[in-house]
């Protein structure tokens, strides 16, 4: 491709450069449609008292980062009281701060600091269980008799002592925990220092909602509910059948989840929890929801759209790299989510890091690139994982001694847990890679720190934060990108992928996607009369010229292009 002069003015002609475009003036899109939420894992962002452990005021330090970057929110993983078993997913207060990430006050001044940059604050709501040292636990264990009694699941067990049904924790081993001073078991999804709250208890439903509102009257924008689907299991206890043979990494029978997972019941709660959103302006509810398929998630909107905002579509993101199953799935999200908004992601503290994950090891700039783009440019909402706007890699413990994550302990060598995903931020290539100024962090650096971090990123022209920063751009100035509808346009080309954003009466912006590790050439036959030009490539200038005829595409290349209709 070649750059021209009078290709830029034509760029600028047909709205897709900077300059020719300024967001519109009065949008009355809700703030969390088409929004970009950046996913802040406290302990690892940035520790601001040199403990290795991020904090709080770590994240305040940072902002201006994160305004620079674009992003529209940030969650914040859980950072409440906690004795910390599954770092933070085991609450044993709701409505106080764990002192090694920082005091009320703290949260405060980041909320205020955050407002300021209009970037929304959302917390993460552990809703399905608490800490076994939560009061609310710690007395319901008690007796029998107590006034929090019912708050668990507990059952009899069976005779002999043997757990009230087969049914398996999600790490491992029985789900039943028994408790002498009571006789009894109680259910826990996760570990069994997280017994599951009983949804089924008015007094529940209450005490959590006023946590909702506790947060909110704060000045927080929302939640993201951990765990939605585990919220209800079976009344009547029925055992699971075997799902397949063969035994989970765990050393589990492999059991199916359906008197476990996405009970109806949930709905009824998003129902109600949705209500208390929506007593506060802006309020909003991500879930995280790992459902199989695509009917699943479209419930969890609501039948009247009424129950979650944002519910994560997991089966876009962590399946295979694929571009037949991107489209399949992109389809889906346009076609039968019920006018919701899609919520793409590619990354979390649960699972490896999209460029390991998908990758071959080579080319792992040129696939970050490549996924930055297929999450950004649809019609939809986005979660960013900390890091991955620098195309930061897993890594993963080499030694049972150095992991930290229970899983990885319990699983050890089949399951190496998820400390590889949850490694410090690198912002620059001094010690502990500009994290902390503590001798030891809680988990080391990656190695690969040194090249791939904030400082030496911003300095790279072309670098994948560079590449990051000018989408979250465009995708704010370019009308395509921000209210366009979506057409996929390059039929079932099983290694391209290729759609169309366009607004209505408007400019048109065409993505070319190409998802595998080798060059391809791509014709778009039903724009081959048009041309256009680059307004963002990982390969091409801005302004070259596009004929959608034949596209030659390097590995994992990706590309934007302007089309004036
Ligand atoms: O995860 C819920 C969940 O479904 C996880 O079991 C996930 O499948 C697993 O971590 C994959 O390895 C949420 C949180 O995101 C996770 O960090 C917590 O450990 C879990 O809930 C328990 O609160």
């Amino acid at each position: 491709m070649r750059r021209t002069g009078s290709l830029l003015c034509f760029a600028a002609a047909i709205g897709g450069l900077a300059i020719a475009q300024r967001p519109a003036a009065s949008d009355s899109k809700p703030w969390w449609r088409n929004a970009v939420i950046y996913q802040i894992y406290p302990r690892s962002f940035a520790d601001s008292n040199g403990d290795g452990v991020g904090d709080l005021n770590g994240i305040t330090n940072h902002l201006d980062y994160l305004q620079d970057l674009g992003v529209d929110g940030i969650w914040i993983t859980p950072f409440f009281k906690s004795p910390q078993v599954d770092f933070g997913y085991d609450i044993s207060d709701y409505t106080d701060i764990d002192p090694q990430y920082g005091t009320l006050a703290d949260f405060d001044r980041l909320l205020a600091e955050a407002k300021k940059r209009n970037i929304r604050v959302l917390l993460d709501f552990v809703v399905n269980h608490t800490s076994d040292r939560h009061p609310w636990f710690v007395e319901s264990r008690s007796s029998r008799t107590n006034a929090k009694a019912d708050w668990y699941v507990w059952r009899d067990p069976l005779p002999g002592r043997r757990p009230p049904t087969n049914w398996i924790s999600i790490f491992g081993g029985s789900a039943w925990q028994f408790e002498p001073a009571r006789k009894q078991d109680y259910y826990h999804a996760f570990y069994k220092e997280q017994p599951d709250l009983n949804w089924r208890n008015p007094d529940v439903r209450k005490a959590m909602y006023d946590v909702m509102r506790f947060w909110m009257k704060r000045g927080v924008a929302g939640f993201r509910l951990d765990a939605v689907p585990s919220l209800f299991e079976d009344a009547q206890l029925r055992d699971e059948p075997v799902a397949k043979p063969g035994k989970s990494s765990y050393g589990d029978p492999i059991l199916t989840r359906q008197y476990t997972d996405n009970l109806p019941e949930c709905n009824d709660v998003l129902r109600e929890m949705r209500k208390v959103a929506d007593e506060f302006a802006d309020g909003v509810l991500v879930g995280e929801a790992y459902v199989p398929a695509v009917e699943d998630l479209a419930k969890l909107y609501g039948a009247n759209g009424d129950e979650l905002h944002l519910p994560m579509d997991t089966m876009f993101g962590f399946g295979a790299l694929s571009a037949t199953r991107y489209r399949a799935r992109l389809l889906e999200a346009e076609t039968q989510l019920n006018g919701g908004t899609p919520l793409l992601v590619f990354n979390n503290h649960d699972n490896p890091r999209s460029v390991s994950r998908l990758g071959d090891g080579r080319n792992t700039a040129e696939l970050a690139r490549m996924l930055a783009t297929l999450l950004l440019t649809p019609r939809a909402s986005v979660l960013l994982y900390y890091g991955e706007e620098l195309g930061m890699a897993n890594d993963d413990p080499k030694r049972k001694e150095d992991v930290k994550d229970i899983i990885g302990i319990k699983g050890w060598p089949q399951e190496k847990g998820r400390d590889g995903e949850r490694k410090p931020m690198q912002w620059n290539a001094d010690t502990n890679a500009g994290f902390s100024t503590g001798a030891t962090t809680w988990l080391p650096v990656a190695p690969e720190y040194r090249t791939v971090n904030v400082a030496a990123e911003t300095r790279e022209r072309g670098s994948v934060l560079n590449y990051y920063k000018a989408l979250l751009r465009l995708r704010k100035i370019n009308a395509a990108l921000r209210d366009g509808d979506f057409t996929l346009v390059n039929g079932d080309d099983p290694n391209v992928l290729s759609f169309v954003r366009r607004a209505e009466d408007g400019p048109a912006a065409l993505i070319v996607l190409n998802c595998t590790g080798a060059p391809q050439t791509v014709a778009i036959r039903s724009m081959a009369d048009k041309q256009g030009a680059v307004l963002l490539s990982s390969f091409a200038a801005e302004g070259d010229a596009v004929n959608p005829a034949a596209i030659q595409m390097p590995a994992y290349g990706a590309m934007v292009a302007g089309f004036e209709k």
